[in-house]
């Protein structure tokens, strides 16, 4: 941890109560959290009631995590454009907002591009998609100071990036410091073969992590052991933020407060910096 860039502990506004997002991000600071993470869908629609509030909200925002609706790469061109300008809106909420990035899943199922073997797969003329899209976003990424950050999705939600290594190539081909990949605990327990070995070998691009247990519940929920994904991120030197997914659970108001005393015993017990 850098006195500059400290890890941020955070929690998406999904898993808060509050009638509003400011109101969540109350919640979420009486709790103990370092920061929030947005939805688009909520930041889009609620997302000026913030802005106007910029300077005085409770805490910061980490991220921004995009839905299917932002998902860029998609045949139509009239509706790939309108998604960019949604990602150009949502670059200049997050530069506002100081969030540190913006989540993107390139494509889930099924495929959107068409099969054109023995020249083309769907999946080659999606990554080849991907790449044009990078290089419509990256630019103002850079000038705003804010990532785009690959997630990884497990192979039953997505197709074309379904694990750690393969968003680790699209960095290191497109080459800007902007597009950086993120890992989900959840997704990589059912995809890694080797969960914190892919840790260790994405550290150079690793920007952000979601903390989610084995089945989709608040850490602590599941049988991932967080001591050791916490031990792995402070061994790495892992400068980036963390933000719980979860599917809302019924007891939200202590769920989510249990959680977080969990994972910040899992960081206290992995003796890390944070
Ligand atoms: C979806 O499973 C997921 O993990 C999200 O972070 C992206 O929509
Ligand atoms: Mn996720």
């Amino acid at each position: 941890m850098t006195e500059e860039t400290p890890v941020l502990l955070a929690v998406q506004d999904s898993l808060l109560s509050g009638a509003d997002l400011v109101e969540k991000m109350r919640t979420a600071a009486i709790m103990g959290f370092d920061a929030v993470e947005l939805r688009s869908g909520e930041l889009l629609n609620g997302g000026r009631l913030l802005l106007r509030e910029i300077g005085r909200l409770p805490l910061a925002v980490s991220s921004i995590c995009t839905s299917p609706q932002q998902d860029p790469v998609v045949q139509e061109r009239e509706v790939r454009e309108a998604r960019l300008a949604t990602w150009r809106e949502l670059l200049h909420m997050a530069a506002e907002l100081q969030a540190r990035g913006i989540i993107m899943v390139p494509i889930r199922r099924p495929h959107r591009l068409p099969d054109l073997s023995p020249l083309y797969t769907s999946a080659e003329l999606e990554l080849a998609l991907l790449y044009r899209v990078l290089d419509g976003l990256a630019p103002e990424a850079e000038r705003l100071g804010v990532g785009l950050w690959i997630e990884p999705l497990n192979f039953y939600e997505a197709m074309l990036v379904t694990s750690i290594g393969r968003a680790v190539e699209i960095c290191q081909r497109f080459g800007s410091p902007a597009v950086r990949l993120m890992a989900d605990t959840f997704h990589m327990n059912i995809m890694e073969p080797d969960p914190l070995g892919s840790l260790r070998a994405a550290a150079p691009y690793l920007a952000h992590v979601h903390l989610s247990d084995s089945n989709r519940q608040l850490p602590g929920r599941g049988h991932i052991a967080f001591r050791d994904v916490m031990a792995t991120l402070a061994g790495i030197g892992f400068a980036g933020s963390m933000a719980i997914e979860a599917f809302p659970p019924a007891d939200l108001e202590t769920a989510t407060a249990e959680s977080l005393r969990y994972l910040r015993g899992a960081l206290a017990e992995a003796g890390g910096e944070y």
